[in-house]
């Protein structure tokens, strides 16, 4: 429901009591009133704002990362928002090896919207190797956000691509599950939305 929407709901409810008797002209009034009040939420709108909504999924994986390898999770949408403001990604990897567990120091992450014939946006979610290699957690559990890289409009693909690399030898790591979120204008009129809830 985007923001106008819900202002004017908020004013169907609770501005507008009904009355059973001899309250024609006083309802009147009052519909006269919400009529302008809603040409007033209409008209700060603004016929040039558009509405900010979020969409998002959650990605659930459950694959292991090979060592020295990497591993491409895509998340296909059937559409999106029209033009991104923010991406935010939580992101969780463990350790499917007890006896060689995940070394997260050896451990990197990006993120890709789109595919290369449409000039694809991407940008590094963490990259453990080259800047904490010696971290040696099992497991991580973390919410980036993304900042501007993706800002500007949802590209036609509907694609976004996490990898998840492990980038040197010894500890296994496995991806379990991803989430994005993305905020932008609402898709243009006529087009499909897909809110994520499947
Ligand atoms: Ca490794």
């Amino acid at each position: 429901m985007n923001k106008v929407t819900k202002e004017l709901n908020l004013l169907n409810f609770n501005g507008l009591p009904i009355e059973n008797s001899g309250s024609c002209c006083k309802v009147s009034s009052m519909r006269r009133l919400l009529l302008i009040l809603t040409m007033i939420v209409a008209c700060w709108a603004g016929p040039g704002a558009q509405a900010q909504i979020e969409v998002e999924r959650t990605v659930t994986v459950n694959q292991s990362v090979p060592d020295r390898g990497e591993y491409v999770s895509t998340l296909q949408w059937e559409a999106g928002v029209g033009s991104i403001s923010l991406v935010k990604l939580d992101l969780a990897l463990s350790s499917p090896s007890i006896s060689n567990p995940m070394w997260l120091g050896d451990m990197y992450a990006s993120l890709t919207h789109g595919i290369a014939s449409e000039t694809e946006r991407m940008t590094q979610v963490f990259n453990y190797y080259e800047n904490d290699p010696n971290n040696s957690a099992t497991s991580l559990s973390g919410s980036y956000n993304l900042g501007s890289v993706f800002n500007g409009s949802w590209l036609a693909s509907n694609k976004w691509s996490l990898l998840v690399a492990d980038r040197a030898q010894g500890g296994v790591g496995r991806l379990d599950s991803w989430k994005l979120a993305v905020e932008g204008t609402a898709a243009g009129a006529g087009s499909t939305m897909d809110l994520g809830l499947s």
